[in-house]
């Protein structure tokens, strides 16, 4: 009996085991075809530090491009501006010398126009509308039309709410009168600071820091864990969360690498930076909280914005200025309100 239990459970794991190595070999067969393929080690630029949610979003997708084209495409996630700051990355990117990188839509508008859209104030409800609008045909057909800018958008990334910093307590839109204010760098952002009576400071993101510490700047804006974790509240202590914008990162390739790339291996880069996107805004999401919480245990002074309608009203010549330039993505981000 014993023997015979034996004999039946050998059999099954031998049939288990060619049961395995039919998937195997079918495994093995596209591997194989796969290792024909190039191979290639490719460098993406990030701003953010190595535990942020958006760098952790980059290396999940470099882990998939990896598994996915059997370690054959390396993608080497470089953070903390290593490789220089927003701006002057796109450029490289342009160039193919470094092939991937994730930005803000912010400055990216400065070399596609349509990203500008993203800087106009309050054109979003919420985190829900501003995802139905991305993840619909106009957002995708955003992503694409950055193929006329030498680069491909492969997905968009969680980037929460602007709002305003200053070492100045400002609890209502008339206190920003007069501040110097840090901006991202583009015109839609220099106008919407200009439209609240203060003065906008273009500079590059790893310049805040010293520029609040030193006082070049009186304030800057961003989301709260950009607002953390670049130490920026050391600096200066007051946060009102008026949340004037929603500027989704952008994660894309250069069109010169892009170029080069077989149909087969474009198709796994694409899918695999689609299916990053889940984890980044999950991690997101909590990491968003996380920060809130930190800055209050460090002393910075929280102030609520109960009701927006001073601060859209003082920002709507921007809206009247820009919104001609962008019919229609503005009316692709009112569709997606419905
Ligand atoms: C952050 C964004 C960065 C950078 C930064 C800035 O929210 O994630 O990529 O653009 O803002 O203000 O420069």
């Amino acid at each position: 009996m014993n023997r015979k239990k034996l004999i039946a459970g050998v059999l099954s794991l031998m049939l288990a085991g060619s049961l395995f190595a039919g998937c195997g070999s079918k495994d093995t067969g596209s591997a194989e075809k796969k290792a024909e393929g190039a191979k290639y080690t490719f460098r993406l630029a990030e701003t953010h530090p190595a535990d942020y949610p958006t760098t952790l979003g980059d290396k999940k997708f470099a882990e998939l491009v990896n598994e996915r084209t059997k370690g054959r495409i390396k993608i080497e996630v470089f953070p903390s501006s290593q490789l220089g700051e927003e701006k002057a990355v796109i450029e490289q990117v342009q160039l193919g010398a470094i092939e991937f990188t994730r930005v803000s839509s912010s400055p990216l508008a400065e070399f596609n126009k349509a990203f500008g859209v993203f800087s106009l104030p309050y054109i979003f409800d919420n985190d829900a509308h501003m995802w139905k609008f991305l993840s619909g045909e106009a957002g995708n057909k955003m992503l694409d039309g950055l193929e006329k800018s030498k680069m491909k958008g492969l997905a968009y990334y969680s980037s929460g709410s602007r709002s305003f910093y200053t070492k100045k307590p400002v609890t209502k839109v008339e206190d920003l009168k007069g501040l110097k204010i840090r901006v991202q760098q583009n015109k839609i952002n220099m106008d919407l600071i200009s439209s609240l009576g203060a003065s906008a400071t273009p500079m590059p993101y790893g310049e805040v820091f010293s520029g609040l510490q030193t006082g070049v700047i009186d304030g800057a804006e961003n989301n709260s864990p950009s607002y953390l974790t670049a130490n920026h509240y050391q600096a200066v202590k007051n946060y009102i969360l008026d949340g004037h914008q929603r500027v989704p990162e952008v994660l894309l390739i250069s069109k010169v690498t892009w170029d080069k790339l077989s149909e087969e291996d474009r198709k796994i880069i694409k899918q695999a930076a689609i299916d990053s996107v889940t984890t980044q805004r999950e991690l997101w999401g909590k990491f968003e909280k996380e920060s809130m919480d930190k800055l209050k245990a460090n002393g910075v002074v929280v102030t609520e914005v109960t009701d927006v309608k001073p601060w859209q009203a003082a920002v709507k010549p921007v809206i009247d200025k820009h919104g001609e330039n962008y019919k229609e993505e503005l009316a692709a981000i009112e569709q997606a309100r419905k």
